[in-house]
């Protein structure tokens, strides 16, 4: 099955193919008096895949307001929909991670059955005891696997035992937690205390984990708790991921930081400790902004890149990270932001791969501290484009993806059959 016509994306891309020949020729030339084969790195760019949430289909907003676009997917089988085309298209975004319960559904055979007719696999699922559901007895104003009361504490447990089994029906194979819980008043809450009671919480979430599985610890520096959170920094996370196991990671979302905090040597521990589970891609200027991936500091995304790809290069034990992105889009079309970004971290890969990895380490030995910066420079100021569009086109996408996808009219298209709920809502997500 496939939401945009493949006789449109072949007729635009004859029309951009012998302009992207000629891009690739030369660039393969160039990269051959580095000793660099472009088919191998080509190779590799097909092969690259990130995971696309689900909950970034739809517009995004502030809690301030949400301003509502046309055709905005209702459920999870719209939003299912989205994701095939941005697949259709980028060809570098073949999965799909689902948060619940938002995504909830009565029969998740159908929902798996419609995901593989889509041709999209779903990866890790996301729990959330950070809002309130409809029906839920105790509510989580003030935490939940962290919280005071054992009763809300077991209800929160339940939650994510339900994800994980909803996950094993998808097909998944792993579990994203991130919690809310934390503070807003110094004295509110006893630091400790608190972490004991969310490892108490965790433990026993953990035991239940599927001998397959991974469960995936989400770090955040504020928001919604103001003063401090549980799982505040890496440090909290890979402490809480040491105690309860080889089977649970730490996941690093990039605006989850302090402004300036070095995120590639973060990434670099984490590597050295087995403990990297994977990414939530995002930009971001001031803190959690979501932002489109590479939109503002590509260098860094470029940065994050050259430890994996160093890890990938030394075979690094243990090493097997989830890629996936976790936007906002306020004022795009999700689908044109998602397959953006997607490519955009994908090119922060390529480029990676172009580092020479020898002289790299050679100016490390020496202390040459301008060359080895002038080595990962070299890689970065390439322009990778035409890899990227080539390895598009030769699993079946769009040469100029955004491109086709205005030209394709799905938007519009949607626009009539889902009908807009209406309104214009805050919310963060
Ligand atoms: C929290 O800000 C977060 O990054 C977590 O990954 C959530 O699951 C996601 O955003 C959606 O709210
Ligand atoms: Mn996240």
């Amino acid at each position: 099955m496939q939401r945009i016509d493949k006789t449109l994306i072949n007729e635009i891309n004859q029309t951009q193919l012998a302009d992207l020949e000629s891009d690739f020729r030369y660039l393969g030339e160039k990269l051959s008096r580095s000793d660099i084969d472009i088919e191998t790195i080509t190779a590799a760019a097909e092969k690259f895949q990130i995971a696309v949430p689900s909950w970034g289909t739809g517009t995004g907003g502030t809690r301030f307001a949400r301003f509502a676009g046309i055709g905005e997917p209702r459920n999870i089988f719209d939003k299912l929909e989205d994701c095939a085309v941005i697949n259709d298209l980028s060809q570098c975004t073949d999965s799909v991670s689902p948060h619940f319960p938002w995504d909830k559904v009565d029969d998740f055979t159908e929902l798996k059955q419609r995901s593989d007719a889509l041709g999209l696999k779903w990866i890790a699922v996301n729990s959330n005891t950070f809002q309130d559901q409809v029906g839920q007895e105790h509510t989580y104003k003030y935490g939940s696997l962290s919280n005071t009361a054992e009763a809300t504490r077991e209800q929160a447990i339940e939650h994510n035992l339900d994800c994980i089994k909803w996950g094993q029906t998808l097909g998944a194979k792993s579990i994203t937690v991130w919690v809310g819980d934390g503070s807003n008043h110094p004295g509110q809450q006893h630091f400790q205390r608190s972490f004991e009671r969310y490892l108490e919480s965790m433990r026993k979430i953990y035991a239940e984990l599927p001998a397959d599985w991974e469960m995936h610890i989400e770090h955040k520096m504020f928001e919604p708790a103001f003063y401090s959170t549980v799982i505040q920094d890496w440090g909290s996370n890979i402490l809480a991921a040491m105690e309860l196991g080889p089977k649970c990671k730490s996941l690093v979302d990039l605006g989850h930081h302090a402004p300036n905090v070095n995120i590639e040597m973060i990434v670099s521990r984490l590597i050295q400790f087995k403990k990297l589970g994977g990414f939530h891609f995002n930009d971001s200027k001031y803190g959690d902004d979501d932002l489109d991936s590479g939109s503002l500091h590509p260098y860094q995304q470029f940065l994050i890149f050259n430890e994996l790809v160093d890890a990938e290069a030394r075979q690094q034990e243990g090493f097997n990270p989830a890629y996936m992105l976790d936007q906002s889009h306020n004022v795009t079309d999700p689908i044109e932001s998602l397959i953006n970004s997607a490519a955009e971290v994908q090119r922060s890969y390529i480029k990676a791969l172009l580092i020479d990895r020898d002289a790299l380490y050679g100016h490390q030995q020496d202390n040459d501290a301008l060359m080895a910066s002038n080595e990962l420079k070299k890689a970065f100021n390439l322009d990778v484009s035409p890899i990227l569009a080539m390895a598009r086109y030769r699993a079946g996408g769009a040469i100029e993806p955004l491109v086709t996808y205005r030209q394709s009219g799905y938007r519009q298209q949607v626009a009539t059959s889902r009908p807009s709920a209406g309104g214009n809502s805050s919310g963060i997500v």
